[in-house]
């Protein structure tokens, strides 16, 4: 089908028309993304059933990653270039008259996830199909993704996403392989042969209905599988319940993702995804294990499970459910089994993040997994004890069960044998800080994985331009090898290189002006230093402290005719949580100070900022190329890692940021000196948190530049806005600044003035990002997936590469 250019141009041709029921004239792009997606699966077929016979065959150790999001993106583009067919099928479809680039615009953007955490997820996939490892992954079938985000007059307004609406070309459905999932009820406790047996009766029953995608490795023949689990009624309906209630509360599951990261929403319904996700995921692993080897005696030798924080942490009471109520094994058979199965990532720090589940909540409508939780606890409270003799107030605080609540962050230490953070910093703080009792309980689960993210999308598919560029300079290994990339640290200073990379990014520059323009009418100079910040919208981001900053440099703008400073393009890419205000204030306060800077003629032409709705995998693709400057600007000790500010480095961005998450590792990388540092460290912050002295007043009263912006948020400057600002001013001042905007105002403004004596020099100027670009190889994910292979899962490749 692609084996050259003409055959794929045939095989195309008959198949709109066959398919499609029109004659190839009339055929529209959506018919030829269709039809090239179903392809590219037919293609893919025989190596995905031969992928998973290998695995079976070889028996070898499986690896499953439970995730509640897992945001991937468009499709098309990278299994193309996965599969090495790109240039056949762009070059066949141009002499049929159409672009792949219109193809692949009519794809929607799976966006079944909020942020990082999502994003990781679908990043692994790709790493683990390339390096040929037996891993897969289990998520939620969302109707809907991440909302859709509108900007009407300066505010946020959520849409429902419908990636659906048009179908899946990617999915599977495979009915015959439904896992039951059992809510509410009650346990029926029996005596058999001395024996306690439990079973759970009178249950509600939900299908979780698989639909299976391939994940297809770069150049190789391995297609793993992302199965994600869609919620059905069952065959027997609950005859206590009216039969449309029953059918709209079950489809209800799997309707919405939830529009938080980092917020624990505390709803029922969430807690039944989670439940949902693991049952069925855990239903459909055990089930292929034990037709496999006959028995679970053995699961943990062959099978990794990983919880993707701790949203599928009920993955532990559930195996011991299945081993125990299923299998008969005894407690302590079935606790080894799965403490020897399951390991587990944490991605944040943030308190209002830790989820806690009441009771009352979950004991009804988990009555089994609830037990089994009481007894986990019961008897890791009595090892504390023994520990710990005496010390109350230690156990007090390690308890899974306490003050009325399920801790699921504390169930995923004791149930898993691996814990893991993000950076190496942030690890340091769960260590030091946050799990400290537990790291001291139990040192050696704990362990680090700095994040990656994988450089096929973010960089070979994302930016082709600089990819060619890259491998004419220094062959293709990086492809395959992406630490490879350092090489191009000899060409760092080479005139004729440095042009080069200035010339890629000019291009790319214009591009996303272009865009810019067709999306919102503004015209932006593209000479210009594009300044971006692209992420969840959150008080720790900072986005705030970007705002005051261009407030200021307008500030100086009007005060000084002749001040004069390289022109700056600020571009903003954010979603909020809709319940977040305080964010979505934020939101309506960059637009603002967009609507004022970018009408006035005295500053317009040195200074726009740019708010680009609905940021999203495929606008990211758009935007982190043609950026100059990356902001990673969280107060520090707050951004676990961060992943973006590898994609920026990878694409020759600059990162203005703090000591924070990855941008630690980064900076020992790069050094110090091919980046621009500001602000206070992790281990100031937290010494403020700690024994207080920071009073933001003092920075608002003594530093002019600060009183008048902050000033600016309630003092009429930005019209049309009333009081809808005063949250945020109070939170600077009545509140104390929380997250040190004001602290680190000056240090912030200093970077930013480093930033524009190295753009005037561009032989530093391209320098430094050519250095970026080089020591970018090891944020790649295939680093990251390959240390939790070996040192986590304990899973091998399979196979060989073609
Ligand atoms: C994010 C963290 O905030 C981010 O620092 C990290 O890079 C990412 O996970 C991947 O590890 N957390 C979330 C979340 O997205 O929902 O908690």
């Amino acid at each position: 089908m692609f084996a050259d250019k003409e055959t794929f141009k045939r095989a195309f041709v008959t198949r709109v028309e066959a398919l499609c029921g029109k004659p190839f004239a009339e055929s529209t792009a959506r018919d030829h993304y269709h039809v090239l997606g179903q392809m590219v699966r037919e293609h893919i077929s025989r190596p995905w059933i031969a992928t998973n016979e290998r695995h079976r065959a070889e028996r070898r150790k499986q690896m499953y990653y439970l995730s509640i999001e897992f945001l991937l993106g468009r499709l098309l583009g990278s299994n193309l270039l996965n599969l090495g067919v790109r240039p056949i099928v762009e070059e066949g479809l141009r002499e049929l008259g159409i672009r792949l680039e219109d193809v692949e615009e009519c794809e929607a953007d799976a966006g079944l996830g909020n942020g990082g955490l999502g994003r990781l997820a679908a990043c692994f996939l790709d790493s683990l199909a390339t390096l040929n490892l037996p891993g897969h992954g289990h998520g939620i079938r969302y109707k809907h993704g991440l909302f859709d985000q509108k900007i009407v007059d300066g505010y946020q307004v959520e849409l429902p996403e419908q990636w659906l609406r048009h179908g899946n070309v990617w999915e599977i459905r495979k009915e015959e392989l439904a896992v039951e999932v059992n809510f509410w009820g009650r346990v029926e406790v029996s005596e058999q042969n001395g024996r306690l047996t439990f079973r759970h009766v009178d249950s509600e029953k939900v299908m979780a209905v698989p639909y299976d995608m391939p994940v297809i490795g770069y150049g190789t023949n391995t297609v793993n599988t992302l199965r994600l689990w869609s919620a059905e009624p069952a065959k027997t309906f609950p005859l206590h319940k009216n039969v449309m209630q029953y059918k709209r509360e079950t489809e209800a599951i799997s309707e919405f993702l939830y529009p938080d990261d980092t917020h624990d929403e505390g709803k029922l319904l969430r807690l039944k995804q989670q439940y949902f996700l693991v049952a069925a995921s855990l239903g459909s692993i055990t089930r292929a294990h034990r037709r496999q080897h006959g028995s679970l005696h053995r699961l943990h030798e062959y099978v990794a499970i990983h919880v993707n924080d701790t949203h599928p942490v009920l993955a532990i009471p559930e195996l011991m459910r299945i081993l125990l109520d299923e299998e008969g094994m005894s407690w302590e058979e079935a606790w080894h089994i799965t403490t020897h199965t399951i390991a587990y990532t944490n991605h944040t720090t943030l308190a209002e993040a830790l989820e806690k589940w009441p009771i009352r909540l979950f004991q009804p409508l988990l009555p089994r997994i609830y037990m089994i939780v009481e007894e986990i606890n019961e008897r890791f409270c009595r090892e504390l004890w023994e520990h710990y003799p005496g010390d109350w107030g230690r156990i007090e605080q390690m308890a899974i069960v306490a003050h009325g609540m399920v801790k699921m962050a504390h169930l995923a230490i004791v149930g898993s044998y691996s814990v893991n953070g993000v950076a190496k910093l942030h690890t340091e703080i769960l260590k030091r800080r946050e799990m400290r009792l537990f790291y001291e309980w139990a040192p050696h689960k704990f362990n680090n994985k700095t994040n990656g993210v994988t450089h096929r999308r973010w960089l070979l598919k994302a930016n082709p331009e600089l990819s060619a560029l890259i491998t004419e300079t220094i062959g293709p290994r990086w492809i395959h090898e992406p630490e490879a990339l350092i090489d191009l640290k000899r060409y760092a200073s080479d005139p004729a290189f440095q042009q080069a990379l200035a010339a890629v990014k000019r291009q790319r520059k214009a591009k996303l002006a272009a865009r810019i323009y067709e999306k919102t009418g503004i015209l932006v100079d593209e000479s210009s230093i594009f300044d971006v910040q692209v992420k969840r919208l959150h008080a720790y981001k900072r986005q705030l402290l970007n705002v005051l900053h261009i407030m200021h440099l307008y500030n100086r703008m009007k005060e000084d005719p002749h001040v004069s400073f390289h022109p700056r393009t600020f571009i903003f890419g954010a979603k909020a949580s809709p319940g977040y205000y305080y964010a979505k204030r934020i939101i309506k306060l960059i637009h603002s100070v967009a609507d004022q800077v970018n009408n006035d003629k005295r500053t317009n032409e040195q200074l726009k900022v740019i708010f680009l709705e609905n940021y999203r995998v495929s606008l990211a693709e758009e935007i982190i190329p043609a950026a100059d400057v990356s902001e990673q600007i969280s107060t520090a000790s707050k951004e676990a890692s961060g992943t973006g500010n590898m994609k920026f480095m990878m694409n020759g961005a600059i990162t203005l940021g703090t000591l924070d998450g990855a941008n630690v590792e980064i900076a020992e990388a790069v050094g110090e000196e091919n980046m621009f540092l500001f602000g206070l460290t992790a281990d100031e912050v937290l010494n403020y948190y700690e024994h207080g002295g920071y009073r933001s007043h003092e920075y608002y009263h003594h530093d002019k530049r600060i009183k008048q912006v902050v000033d600016q948020l309630v003092n009429g400057f930005l019209p049309d806005v009333d009081d809808y600002f005063e949250p945020i001013y109070d939170s600077l001042l009545a509140q104390n600044d929380e997250y040190f905007v004001l602290r680190d105002f000056a240090s912030y403004a200093e970077a930013h003035e480093r930033v524009e004596a190295a753009y005037r020099d561009p032989a530093r100027w391209w320098r430094m990002s050519a250095i970026n670009i080089a020591h970018s190889g090891r944020f790649a994910s295939d680093r990251t997936v390959a240390e939790y292979a070996a040192e986590i899962w304990g899973i091998s490749p399979s196979g060989k590469n073609d």
